[in-house]
């Protein structure tokens, strides 16, 4: 594969500064006439003679320049997926116009048909399958888009900008044109034709404009749009106060498709949304779902300044408009729920899923210097670790200098194509600092290990820090980073320690050196409260013991610190007994008094005890043990879950039945209180499927949920305590919801999901019915995801059975989807990241079912499967 390199950048040789587009859509003949007004820019010294445009898997019928069609040959040529027009005058017009077939397009990238309508995806590489074009972020054009199709199928026609033109046509026909004054880059170019319901409002900026918005869903999903409209308002509204960022456009559109292969995507004006992200309702979408709505709608939206009215200046920079739009959508979810708890998840998200990306094969600086294909760089190091980048920039600055900065950034490079080092010199502009070697978290990859020691001496508490960023794929040796560690100290009874004489009780060391000493005069010896709010994205390695997290658990006002301090406490009882010998119930003694703590204190917060009282995640315990047994984990992890569901299954029980629903409520409060309750049924669950309690008190009580369940979230959770821990009757209870909800593919997918993780090896034989059910199908992404990605991502003790036959399955399904879309196909085959760290006789099984899908696979797949087998 050719590699592309950060190095090599060279700004276009061509700009295009108006582009009209001619879009006729015809079932099995779709013909895109694309008129370019192109000129030289002056920015390339080098003044290159040859035009070229990229285009993918297009039919080329003519092309037009200043009015004279060129002949093929002679003046222009086709070069792989290239058209090179060679001596083109210094700015001209080009008019090619070219066949596509989006029926058969079931790569989901540029122009396709989804359950029947035609939606595009452009980001990152995908505007060349629809017209030749200078694909690239940094050539920014006007776009004017006017598509026409069969009115009776597609009443609905939808581009970027402001509508300008519509009308009838002969046979049936109609047409739309769309206009959008924003200079913009192709990859934001977006086009919709269907027949869809449409859920309108207004919203007014705070300048006083109106602006019509306009979400759309299949008629049958009409009733599913309330949540995403009302998150959308709040995201304006929230844009105009936070960042002081108002919308520019009449119209603002939103449109749920089901094939989709992210989340959603930020095209100018017109947005289009995977309908997981954006369709949502009680009785069909759980409390997360809902969230999960909230926070993508809000990314998106965002993006239209962090993103679109400043975009990047190429690829490497991903993470100029992804970093920065994931901090702002998690201040904003943060600013909707309770701050403390989103943080929490926030981190964890990143600590169980970024961590093992940067430390694994796929590790790569958050902004990279090569790749093969960009699509792969969409990862969680990208988006999270770059959002991280970004929080510790705002912690740096503190709230008003980091606003002025980022009021600066968009004024200067409104319009523009930029680069990450253009942010930073805004900070730095601002508030005078020197970021400098902040700007090594951009370049270099790894997660920094942060290791801490401590001394008390003659009344003097001294905090030793020492970085260090183990190697990752070609890069060997890193150097120091500038780390921000926000910490208190702890008395016995866990009140924070005054630090200086300003009384000050929180301090932020900012470390630049390898290792660097910071001593605090305080009375006696404290518990210290390390990297407060998670201020780095650093794995924290301190000797805590266990008098000290049972006090930072108990009493520390930081909810990351207590989190963490929980977590530490069941990481260490795993370990005891994962490597060291000793049985779950030995971690009985050590843990319940702890745990009966959290459950006494829930009321004051039902959503961050379910957190503090959530176990990590068999993948989290496997991470911290080489070689990884991943049956023995499991072993340890579900064994303790079931224990502890033993010994307190008085308390489990109270909070389940406390915690009960009569009616459904959507605010935050109720869903917290759902989500300790799922908690506790879980543990009660676990302990009733292995037998350590009764189980019939707890199946009644689910199957009465079942019955009559106020909502998703509580029908989905009796269902998976059921099924996942083979509780009698769980066979019937997943025949009755499959067919209850046969009609809705979101519950469907949930409903592959929940067997895809049903833990043991013989998920793998399930997992291979599920793929022939008839509702499996391999173009829908969200059903693939919910089947494979969960078995190989979420289901260790299936995923890694003995007899390799869940590798076997994997490479199965890797080889299938690669033919039909591979950067799905790409993605899913992170999921055999591990192989490294696996025990031999797993590595082996792994790698053989992986290296027999090198010969023949896309360019995506085969970047991902050399990084984890080379
Ligand atoms: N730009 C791709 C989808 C997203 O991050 O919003
Ligand atoms: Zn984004």
């Amino acid at each position: 594969n050719p590699v592309t390199r950060l190095a090599d950048y060279q700004p276009p040789a061509f700009l295009v500064p108006d582009t009209r587009l001619d879009v006729d859509l015809r079932d099995g003949e779709t013909r895109v006439t694309a008129h370019l007004k192109l000129e030289r820019n002056p920015a390339r010294a080098d003044r290159p003679d040859e035009l070229v445009l990229d285009g993918d898997h297009l039919d080329l019928r003519s092309v037009v320049l200043d009015g004279r069609e060129l002949a093929p040959g002679d003046d222009y040529r086709l070069e792989g997926p290239r058209l090179i027009i060679p001596g083109v005058p210094e700015a001209f017009s080009l008019t090619t116009e070219v066949r596509i077939e989006p029926e058969k397009n079931t790569a989901l990238e540029g122009l396709y048909r989804s359950n029947g309508m035609y939606c595009t995806q452009c980001e990152a590489e995908g505007f060349r399958r629809i017209t030749f074009f200078p694909d690239r972020p940094d050539v920014l054009s006007r776009f004017t888009t006017t598509i026409h199709a069969d009115k009776g199928a597609y009443p609905l026609l939808l581009s970027n900008g402001n509508p300008v033109d519509a009308g009838d046509e002969a046979d049936g026909r109609h047409f739309a044109t769309w206009e959008d004054p924003f200079p913009k880059p192709c990859y934001l170019f977006a086009l919709v034709a269907g027949d869809l319901a449409c859920l309108a409002d207004t919203f007014t900026t705070a300048s006083g404009r109106d602006v019509a918005l306009r979400l759309y869903a299949e008629h049958r999903d009409l009733d599913k749009l309330d949540h995403a409209m009302d998150s959308l308002k709040r995201s304006m509204a929230w844009d105009e106060k936070v960042f002081g960022r108002e919308y520019d456009l009449d119209i603002f559109q939103i449109v749920a498709v089901s094939h989709f292969n992210m989340g959603a995507m930020e095209n100018k004006g017109l947005n289009i949304f995977n309908t997981s992200c954006v369709l949502a309702h009680p009785a069909t979408t759980t409390d997360a779902g809902f969230e999960r709505v909230e926070s993508v709608v809000a990314h998106e939206y965002f993006h239209n300044w962090s993103g679109n009215r400043v975009t990047c200046r190429d690829w490497f920079q991903l993470s100029l408009k992804e970093g920065f739009t994931v901090f702002r959508d998690q201040e904003f979810s943060s600013d909707m729920n309770s701050r403390a708890v989103v943080r929490v998840e926030n981190v964890d998200f990143l600590v169980n899923h970024q961590f093992p990306e940067d430390q694994g094969p796929m590790a790569h600086p958050v902004r990279p210097a090569e790749y093969q294909k960009i699509d792969n760089f969409y990862t969680l190091t990208v988006y999270e670790k770059g959002a991280e980048i970004v929080r510790m920039q705002s912690q740096l600055l503190g709230a008003e200098d980091f606003r002025r900065a980022t009021d600066l950034y968009f004024e200067r490079f409104d319009g523009q194509a930029v680069t990450c080092d253009d942010f930073v010199a805004c900070m730095e502009q601002v508030s005078g600092l020197d970021l400098a070697q902040f700007k090594r978290w951009y370049a270099q990859a790894g997660t920094p290990v942060l290791t801490v020691e401590d001394e008390y001496v003659d009344g003097e508490y001294r905090l030793t820090f020492e970085q260090h960023t183990p190697p990752t794929p070609g890069q060997p040796d890193k150097a120091p980073l500038m780390v921000p560690v926000k910490l208190a100290l702890l008395d016995g009874e866990g009140r924070a320690l005054p630090l200086d004489d300003q009384g000050r009780k929180e301090t932020v060391v900012i470390l630049r050196e390898a290792r660097e000493t910071r001593a605090f005069p305080v009375p006696a010896r404290p518990t210290p409260s390390l990297l407060r709010g998670f201020s780095a994205p650093v794995s924290l390695r301190y000797d805590f013991d266990e008098r000290q997290l049972n006090t930072l658990l108990a009493h520390d006002s930081d909810g990351f610190c207590r989190w963490d301090a929980a977590q530490r406490l069941y990481f260490a009882a795993l370990a005891r007994v994962v490597d060291g010998g000793e049985t779950p119930a030995d971690q009985v003694a050590r843990l319940t008094p702890v745990i009966e703590q959290v459950i006494a204190r829930a009321d004051e917060d039902p959503a961050q005890a379910a957190l503090l009282l959530t176990l990590p995640t068999e993948n989290a315990v496997g991470d911290r043990h080489t070689p990884l047994h991943p049956q023995r984990v499991h072993a340890a992890v579900s064994g303790l879950r079931a224990t502890l569901g033993e010994a307190l299954a008085d308390a489990w029980w109270r909070l389940a039945e406390g915690l009960r629903e009569s009616d459904y409520q959507g605010d935050g409060a109720a869903m917290g209180r759902r989500r300790l309750r799922q908690v506790a049924l879980g543990y009660l669950a676990a302990a009733a499927g292995a037998g350590q309690v009764d189980p019939e008190p707890l199946v009644a009580h689910l199957s009465d949920t079942l019955a009559a369940p106020t909502c998703m979230t509580e029908e989905l959770g009796a269902l998976r305590a059921l099924v996942h821990n083979r509780l009698p009757g769980h066979d019937a209870a997943l025949k009755a919801f499959g067919e209850r909800w046969k009609d809705e593919p979101l519950v469907m997918d949930q409903w592959f999901g929940v067997q895809a993780t049903v833990p043991g090896a013989d998920t793998v034989d399930r997992a291979e019915a599920l793929l022939a059910h008839p509702a499996f199908e391999w173009t829908l992404p969200n059903r693939v995801r919910a089947v494979i990605a969960t078995l190989v991502n979420a289901n260790p003790s299936a995923f890694h059975a003995p007899d390799g036959s869940g590798y076997r399955l994997f490479a199965r399904a890797l080889k299938k989807l690669d033919g039909i879309n591979p950067q799905i196909a790409a993605r899913l085959a992170n999921g055999g990241a591990r192989l490294k760290r696996l025990e031999p006789g797993l590595a082996q099984q792994l790698g053989d079912a992986l290296r027999d899908l090198r010969p023949g696979a896309s360019a995506n797949l085969a970047e991902v499967l050399d990084r984890i087998l080379d």
